[in-house]
């Protein structure tokens, strides 16, 4: 079975992306159900916003050696860069021309982004970016795709665009399926906790960056909104900021929810965010560790070449049936 997953280089990755997503790929890369595990870079995502050309190739880095950092192995996984395997953007256009502006228009996500951006403009990349989502998963023949709340409603839409593909030029795309992550947390803004944490969030304190500082981490936790009740305990709808310290901690602990409540049941809030605080800097002290061992190391590009190298023999036999069916270009074997 075949497992592939991806992460956007626009920003630095946060605690939201590496506990709903890294953390997960890390465990699974040991589960002998996936013979095939794929893991890469999103950057032509990335640009459906505006990206500054040095940061961008600065997130792309980073964002492969947080992977390696974490635990990902280069001998059981591969990873790569989205763009350096053309067949992406070529199998999204010819999606995108199987698709109706109608289902793109209906994603949350995009209602979201763009009218946070209609000051600056909505590109056209934010509108059509889940035909390319589609194209990275159908390429490879992906069985399993793990999704957030956030992104079910893309892969809906790309089992709906392999099912039209099957249907008009015969059996071509593998159907995938979800993937319900073993922790499947939304990890929250830390100062607008009803809203998801994301890297690109404009007010640093509403996210920890994988590689903030210790004393910031801390800081962050410290200062993070929460309520006047003055009491530990799990309640989404009422009591959102605590709740999400509270999945916080037990991702960094493993301790579950409910011990964590009854440990803190006498407890005030300060003292439970500095244990928060703790155990999130716990689990991420070692990852900066290596992180900064690596970062300027030739071990990434070499991860990185041969899963390019990888990468483009699997979708390069994919995009010529693609292109066979569909009548395009000159016929290849
Ligand atoms: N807050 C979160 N809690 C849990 N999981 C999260 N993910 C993102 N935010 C959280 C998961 O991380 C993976 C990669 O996400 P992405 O970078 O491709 O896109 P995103 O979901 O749009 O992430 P961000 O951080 O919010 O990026 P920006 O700010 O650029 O839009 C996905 O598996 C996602 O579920």
């Amino acid at each position: 079975m075949r497992f592939l997953s991806g992460i956007q280089p626009s920003g630095t990755i946060t605690l939201g992306n590496y506990i709903g997503a890294i953390k997960n790929f890390v465990l699974l890369q040991d589960n002998p159900d996936f013979t095939d595990f794929l893991v890469f870079v999103a950057d032509l995502h990335a640009i459906t916003v505006p990206q500054e050309k040095e940061a961008l190739r600065k997130n792309i880095k980073s964002l492969v050696a947080i992977y390696l950092a974490c635990g990902l192995n280069p001998e059981k996984v591969h990873i790569f860069i989205q763009s350096e395997v053309p067949a992406h953007p070529m199998l999204g256009w010819i999606l995108e021309c199987n698709g109706y502006i109608g289902e793109l228009e209906r994603m949350t996500q995009y209602k979201d982004k763009s009218q946070k951006r209609q000051a600056e403009g909505v590109s056209v990349g934010l509108l059509t970016y889940p035909s390319l989502m589609a194209a990275d998963i159908l390429l490879y023949d992906t069985d399993m795709v793990p999704v957030g709340q956030d992104q079910k409603q893309h892969l809906e839409l790309t089992r709906t665009l392999a099912e039209r593909f099957n249907n008009k030029y015969g059996d071509t795309f593998v159907v995938p399926e979800p993937f319900i992550s073993p922790s499947g947390a939304k990890i929250m803004s830390l100062q607008e906790p009803t809203k998801k944490m994301s890297k690109s969030d404009p007010n640093p304190k509403s996210f920890i960056s994988l590689l903030d500082d210790i004393n910031v981490i801390k800081k962050k936790i410290r200062s993070a909104v929460t309520d006047l009740d003055a009491k530990v305990k799990y309640d989404k709808e009422n009591k959102p900021g605590i709740s999400n310290l509270l999945t916080i901690m037990s991702c960094c602990t493993g301790i579950s929810i409910p011990e964590l409540e009854e440990k803190y049941k006498d407890s005030n809030y300060q003292t439970f965010k500095e244990d928060c605080a703790n155990a999130v800097v716990n689990e991420l002290e070692p990852i900066q560790k290596k992180y900064n061992e690596i970062i300027n190391s030739s071990y990434i590009d070499e991860v990185l070449d041969s899963g390019r190298d990888y990468a483009n023999y699997l979708a390069n036999k994919k995009i010529k049936k693609v292109m066979n069916k569909v009548g395009l270009g000159r016929k290849t074997k």
